[in-house]
């Protein structure tokens, strides 16, 4: 590949957990690092732009396949890129459309070697995405990393759907990486230094996994990424398979685990070698009102928290326990658990809007934390005590 703008340079090592600084045309990505999801250029439940810079976001995410079906890439590049259109200078990754297409658009669906053929889960019309055409919405929504068009298999897929199903994959990944290069060279592309990641596949058979690893490797592209997992199989096929596939992918690129996961199941990645993650889960919980706390997850919506005047977390820097910073450094104080409460029942955004908050900064705080256990050099002692602690928040 030509000259492509980045530099990964693992600044922290505890066995196989691993910090790194990464540098991009948008700035600096400390990793482990959480991406904020925001599918169609937007955190749900309400959360601004200016707000994920005040919860310390590195990263935000959006999906190729929403906004290729609303509002349109072209129409996005019209307005000069994600990056542009959102107001956000720092990283942003794009998801391929891959695993969209699988989980939302499965009526009528229909995949061969060239791409697939489905319909649009917003009015039905049929449309076809292959590995060019993924790369092509990427390069118009000019994000800073895209990811490879994959197929992700059902959970309880057999080896026979698997191996063609990955070796598919790896061709797809041939094909995105020309049109990914093709792309960089073209006058009217906005972002020509647009990074390349590529996906592993294999469900959890170990031997799939890690010779597709080792052929993707080859390819020498700037990031790897897991997918396939966090579809339905236990938590310990997925350890298993982690433990297995990332001594094979490329020691000195990041690595990617798609779509996870809990804290815990974050904690247990890390600690395999995993640098990046992202997952719906603290936003969508935060919009039922379920919120982290060091003792557990607290559902806001319990009549325990009617007359509650303490903040969700005591403590927590977020902008609903804490407020927002004035100009003589002193800090506006953050909303109850009652008021919350009563925002949710009231069905008013405002609630949903603060648990959202609360829970990203939550999820953003422990990355944080991780990233100094592993540079000061004591990740056994800290990873020890913090699964001890969510252990007893979930029994
Ligand atoms: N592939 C892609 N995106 C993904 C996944 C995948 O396998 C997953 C699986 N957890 C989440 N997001 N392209
Ligand atoms: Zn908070």
């Amino acid at each position: 590949m030509a000259t492509v703008k980045m530099k990964y340079e693992i600044v922290g090592q505890c066995g196989r957990a691993k910090s790194a600084h990464m540098e991009t045309v948008h700035g600096v990505i400390e990793t482990p690092v959480f991406m904020n999801v925001g599918t169609v250029a937007a955190i749900k439940g309400g959360v601004s732009t200016d707000d994920l810079r005040l919860i310390g976001t590195q990263v935000e995410l959006s999906n190729t396949y929403h906004l290729h079906v609303r509002t349109g890439d072209k129409v996005i590049k019209e307005l000069g890129g994600l990056h542009r259109m959102m107001k956000w200078d720092k990283p942003i990754l794009t998801d391929s459309g891959g695993f969209q297409v699988y989980s939302l658009a499965k009526t009528g669906r229909k995949i061969r070697e060239e791409g697939v053929e489905f319909r649009s889960h917003i009015d039905g019309r049929r449309i076809y995405m292959g590995p060019e055409e993924s790369m092509e919405i990427q390069s118009n929504l000019a994000s800073t990393i895209a990811m490879a068009f994959d197929e992700c298999p059902p959970a309880l897929a057999d080896r026979q759907y698997i191996e063609p199903s990955v070796e598919r994959t790896t061709r797809w990944l041939l094909r995105c990486k020309k049109r990914m290069e093709e792309l960089s060279q073209e006058e009217s592309t906005i972002n020509k230094n647009q990074l390349l990641f590529g996906i592993n596949q294999g469900g959890v058979l170990s031997d799939v996994r890690i010779n597709h690893a080792k052929q993707i490797s080859e390819l020498e592209l700037p990031g790897y990424a897991v997918g396939g997992l966090a579809v339905g199989e236990s938590h310990e096929d997925m350890y298993r398979i982690l433990d297995d596939v990332v001594p094979f992918l490329p020691k000195d690129k990041p690595t990617y685990l798609m779509g996870v996961g809990t804290p815990e199941n974050m904690v247990q990645a890390v600690d395999r070698g995993i640098d990046f993650f992202d997952c719906v889960f603290p936003s969508r919980n935060g919009r039922h009102g379920h919120v982290y706390h060091a003792s557990g997850k607290l559902n806001l919506w319990n009549l325990a928290y009617e007359k509650d005047f303490r903040p969700i977390e005591e403590g927590c820097d977020c902008p609903a326990c804490k407020g927002i910073r004035l100009e003589d450094g002193s800090y506006t104080g953050g909303y109850s658990r009652a008021y919350i409460r009563h925002l949710l029942k009231a069905k008013e955004m405002l609630g949903m809007r603060l648990c959202v908050l609360h829970n990203l900064s939550y999820y953003n705080r422990l990355m944080r934390e991780m990233r100094f256990a592993i540079r000061e050099g004591r990740w056994e002692a800290w990873k020890t005590e913090a699964l001890y602690k969510l252990k007893i928040q979930n029994s």
